[in-house]
Order: structure tokens, then sequence, then C-alpha cells
């Protein structure tokens, strides 16, 4: 689906345009097209191709035109000359967490800024405060979103390539030119954000798939193009590295370029004691290849069994699998139900009906619909009587469905005071609590937020801790919270913590997860979905929990929906 690209282009436009002070109206017209389209439940690809882009409310004439240049040839004229016409170190500026365009447009008229390092020296030395409407404290936001920037730099969060990466392989593999095709590197080993993508091929003509390949019409710069390996970049400066060998060395450069290099270090020490040789071409006795045509044979080879890739880090695995006490790790075709979506009742866009047939289209057989709490009014939060009603609503879609269960319940906020956004009377009418704090105000330390947590989570109606820390990959930091006293709170409360699968949270993140579960804690995978084809999500959640080093068992949702509530209540 094109629409998060082109909702992003448009969003960049409306700031573009607002930074060089355009009329409003026409400033906010790209905005709320880059809103409409990035929550658009269809592709927008079928809504043109069927030339209905002019029904969607608030696409006008204009900006329907865009759209069709966008998806007919991959570009938006005037965008590209907008971002022609800017420095482009106030494009970048605009990156910037907490700098919208005025505050750009502000910098750069008053102190004639145009570039980061000189935004970030006027920050260190206090002169953006003295600029009108700033002060102190902006100052802090825009060196702290400098850094964020900087760390982001490079890295693209997992659940954000993943689409484009299978619709290259697929592409690569339509020009008959390679047998086997595999992503490879932090890709496969389903790390949160990957650096660069590693795209494996075996071919008897090396040559001309990397030809192909770097002629693909998604490739926007060739870096280097030999006869068995070829680099490009894609949109957004995203790096893909292709490799091509022969059949016979498949399983051994899927292995090697599986990574990781810590991981590998170690593998080839083992191999060193056997006497043996491994590298990307196969495994060596001397000068004889004894294998290398899959990964289990290499494995095999170094008497071990396959290490899944998830867990290929050297954080324990290969002393596991020398014990053969690797985990029997959780897969996605476990789960059995999703604890946390929304629907149209706060900001999802699906009705309860639509979010339980996607669900059971899945192959699940229940589904808690947790709507936001009436304080987080931004997201649509139900008051009492909305949630009320929603119970009714439930009951008559479980009326109407058989061999699957809706379940009640509600994402409630966690208030300033540790206390819960609804009544207890209310709460304890709903078959799932699910607490969650969105924000933790100004200048809260470790110990505040870690006593408001668990406040919250003595509450005797609780079921379920969400997102945890509630850090956004590359946009915010992990709220200052001691986990570790939270999930022992959580362990001897019986409360389930959860890996919110939303690709910028994945949050708890795999190393919380493997620390839960040492502790004992139970956890949730849930995707949050706020559509329909959002609870796809929850593979992502289940790869964050194998890197975790779950088990089905560590999981509530794989459970029955009998046992699952017993577990929860
Ligand atoms: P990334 O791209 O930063 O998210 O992380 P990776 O793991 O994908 O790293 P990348 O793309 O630099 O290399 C892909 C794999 O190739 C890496 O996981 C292991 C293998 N590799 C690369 N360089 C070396 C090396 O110097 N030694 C060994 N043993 N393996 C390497
Ligand atoms: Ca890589
Ligand atoms: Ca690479």
């Amino acid at each position: 689906m094109k629409n998060r690209d082109l909702s992003r282009i448009l969003d960049e436009m409306g700031q573009m345009l607002e930074l060089r002070g355009a009329n409003p109206f026409k400033v906010n017209a790209y905005y709320r097209a880059s809103r409409i389209i990035g929550e658009l439940k269809e592709d927008i690809e079928t809504v043109a191709a069927e030339d209905r882009l002019r029904s969607i409310s608030g696409i006008g004439v204009g900006m329907a035109q865009r759209i069709s240049e966008y998806l007919e040839t991959g570009r938006v004229d005037e965008y590209e000359t907008l971002k022609g016409e800017i420095a482009p170190g106030l494009v970048e500026m605009l990156a910037i967490p907490g700098m919208g365009p005025r505050t750009v447009a502000l910098v750069h008229r008053e102190l004639g800024i145009e570039t980061l390092p000189a935004l970030e020296e006027a920050a260190r030395v206090g002169k953006l405060r003295t600029l009108p409407g700033m002060g102190e404290k902006k100052e802090a936001v825009i060196l702290r979103g400098l850094e964020v920037l900087s760390r982001r730099e490079g890295r693209v969060p997992l659940g954000l390539v993943l689409p484009r990466i299978d619709a290259m392989i697929e592409d690569l593999e339509g020009t008959r030119l390679g047998k086997r095709f595999a992503a490879a590197g932090s890709v496969r080993r389903c790390r949160e954000t990957v650096g660069d993508i590693d795209i494996l091929a075996s071919s008897t003509k090396p040559p001309q798939l990397v030809q192909a390949f770097v002629q693909m019409p998604w490739v926007e710069r060739v870096l280097a193009a030999g006869d068995t390996k070829g680099s490009v970049l894609v949109e957004g400066a995203l790096q893909v590295d292709l490799r091509v060998v022969e059949a016979r060395s498949y399983g051994a450069a899927l292995q090697y370029f599986t990574g990781s290099k810590a991981h590998n270090i170690r593998l080839r020490d083992i191999a060193k004691t056997a006497g043996l040789k491994v590298n990307e071409y196969g495994v060596f006795r001397g000068e004889t290849r004894i294998g290398g045509r899959t990964e289990a044979e290499v494995y095999r080879l170094l008497g071990l069994p396959l290490v899944p890739p998830e867990l290929r880090e050297d954080r324990g695995e290969i002393e596991a699998a020398r014990d053969d006490a690797l985990p029997d790790l959780v897969e996605v075709g476990d789960l059995r139900g999703d604890l946390h979506v929304h629907t149209r009742w706060s900001d999802g866009s699906g009705s309860v009906a639509e979010m339980a047939e996607a669900a059971r289209r899945r192959g699940y057989r229940y589904l808690a619909v947790t709507d936001h709490s009436r304080s987080l009014r931004v997201a649509g939060g139900l008051s009492e009587t909305a949630l009320e009603e929603q119970l009714d609503e439930i009951e008559k879609v479980n009326g109407r469905m058989r061999g699957f269960r809706v379940l009640s319940g509600a994402e409630v906020e966690i208030m300033a005071d540790g206390r819960l956004d609804y009544p207890d009377s209310l709460l304890e009418r709903l078959d799932v609590v699910v607490a969650a704090l969105h924000s933790v105000g100004r200048g809260r330390d470790e110990a505040q937020v870690t006593a408001r947590v668990i406040q919250a989570l003595e509450n005797p109606h609780v079921n379920i801790l969400a997102h945890p820390t509630g850090r956004l990959l590359g946009s915010r930091e992990p709220y200052p919270v001691n986990l570790e006293k939270v999930f022992e709170v959580a362990r001897d409360r019986g409360i389930a913590v959860e890996i919110n699968a939303q690709p910028d949270r994945l949050d708890l993140d795999d190393l919380g997860c493997r620390r839960a579960r040492d502790l004992g804690v139970p956890l949730v995978v849930s995707s949050d979905a706020h559509a329909p084809e959002q609870l796809g999500f929850a593979d992502l959640g289940v790869s964050v929990a194998r890197r975790g080093w779950l088990a089905k068992g560590d999981i509530l949702n794989t459970l029955t929906v009998g046992r699952l509530m017993k577990a929860l209540h």
C-alpha cells in the first residue's frame, strides 16, 4: 500500500508550504489530505484505479490530481520543486521532534540559521530562548529533539520496511534470474530497527541478476554493481544490499549474512576447535567442502541444532544450542486472540463487528475491545455512558457470532494520582481491563512514575499493563520507570504485561520480555490495532517475543478463552 508514503509526502508538503508562509487554507488542505490518506482503510491505489478519489471527503480536485500523479509516476512535481526551493537544512529541521514549520521559519528569519549544526550551537549558547514565543523549556525540547534525530538517523523500524522487502523480493523473483531469495541480516533476525536491508539470492546467472536488481524502478541510486553483489539506495535513503551465490553455497551464505556478527564469530570458533572452516561459501575440512547447501546442514556439521534467527545475538543461544536447551519459541499460529484493539467508538476506524470479523479471519477465537477511557480526549475517550452503550453492542455482536467471543474491555488511563479513569463499579463489569499511561507530565522522576504505575496495578480490576515504557522508536525515549519493580508487582498480582506490537512501539522490547519471563511475569502479545488490517501487527509482536526467548506457555493469549479468563482474573 502506498497510503503511508503518500500521507508522509502530503504532510511534508504542508510543512514546507507553511514554512514559506503560504495561505493557511492551502497548508491545511495538505495536512487534512495527509491525515485522511494515513487513516484510509482502503488501498489508495484501488480507490484511484476505480476513479473514486474525489468521493473521499476532504480530497479536492487539486489534491486528487497530485495523488494520481504520485501513483502514476512515483513522484509529485510540486513536492520536488518545493524541496528544491527550500534550503536543505530547513527541510531537515522540520524532522526534529518538537520543531514545527513556524519555529523553523522563526529561527531562520531572526537568526539566519539554515543548518542543523548552527541550530544546535544556537540552542547550546542559549540564543533560541531569546526569540519571541520561545524560552528555556522550548530550547531544551529542541536540543533533545536534535539528539533523538541524530540517533534515529540511519535506522528504520522493522515494521515499516517489511512490506517493502516483500515487494522487492517479489520483483526479483519476477526476473526469473534467481532460484531462491531471502532477506538476511537484521531483518531476518527481526531486530526492532534495521540499518540496511540484506537480500540473498541463489542463481546460475549472478551478474545478470545484479544488473536487473540495480535497474529496478524503486532504485533511487546505485552505490555498487559487481558480478555477485549490488548495493542501492531506495526511497528514504535506505540501503539495500543484494548478494548472489551458487545453490550449493546458499545455506552457508544465508547463515553468514544473517549474522549477527557476534554470533558468527562464536560459530567460527566452534568450527576451528572441530578442525573445520565456515564461511559464506560453505563448511570445509581442509580444502574439501563438506556442506553448505542448507543452513541446518551448517549447524549440524558444527554439532548444533539450527538456531532460530531471532536468537542469533550471542546472548546465550550458542550455549543453549550446545546443551540442546534452546527454547521452544512461540509462533504466530499459537495466538488465539488479541487483547487490545480500538474501534470507531474511540479513535479506531472499524466497528466492533468489523474488528471481530477480521479477528476471526485471522483464525482467532476471541478479541477484547479496549477503546480509550474518558480522559484521553484527543483519542476520543469514551464517557461512562458511552462505554455502557458499547457493552450492549458487544453483547449483540456476540449473539450473532458462533465459535468466537468478543470480550468487553477498555484501555484505561492511569491518572496522575495512580487512580484509574473509570470507577471500580464500571471496571468490574469488563472482561479485560488494560491500564495505560500515555504521558507522564513534565519533570517527573523515576520514583514518581514507578509509584504511579504500581498504584494502578494495585487496583483489583486491572488485568494487563499496556506498553509499559511508553517509548516510541525514533521519537520518544522510555518513561523514567523502574521496570524491575513494576514486574515484581505484576507477578505478585497476576497481572500480565503487554508486548505492544505497533511498529513504532514494540514495547516491551526483546530484553524486557526476557527479564519479565525470568521473573515469572505473564505476557500478552497485543496489536493495539486501530483498523481491521492492523491486527496483523501481532506478527511483529511475536517476533519481539521470540527475540525475548519466549515460549507459547509464557504468553496468555495463546490460551483458550476459558483458560485465559481464569488466568486474568
Ligand atoms: P544492520 O544492517 O545494522 O541492521 O545489521 P546487520 O546485522 O544486518 O549488519 P550488516 O548489514 O552490516 O551485515 C549483515 C550480516 O553480514 C551481519 O549480520 C553478519 C554478516 N557480516 C557482516 N560483516 C561481517 C564481518 O565482518 N564478520 C562476520 N562474521 N560477519 C559479518
Ligand atoms: Ca543489514
Ligand atoms: Ca548490509
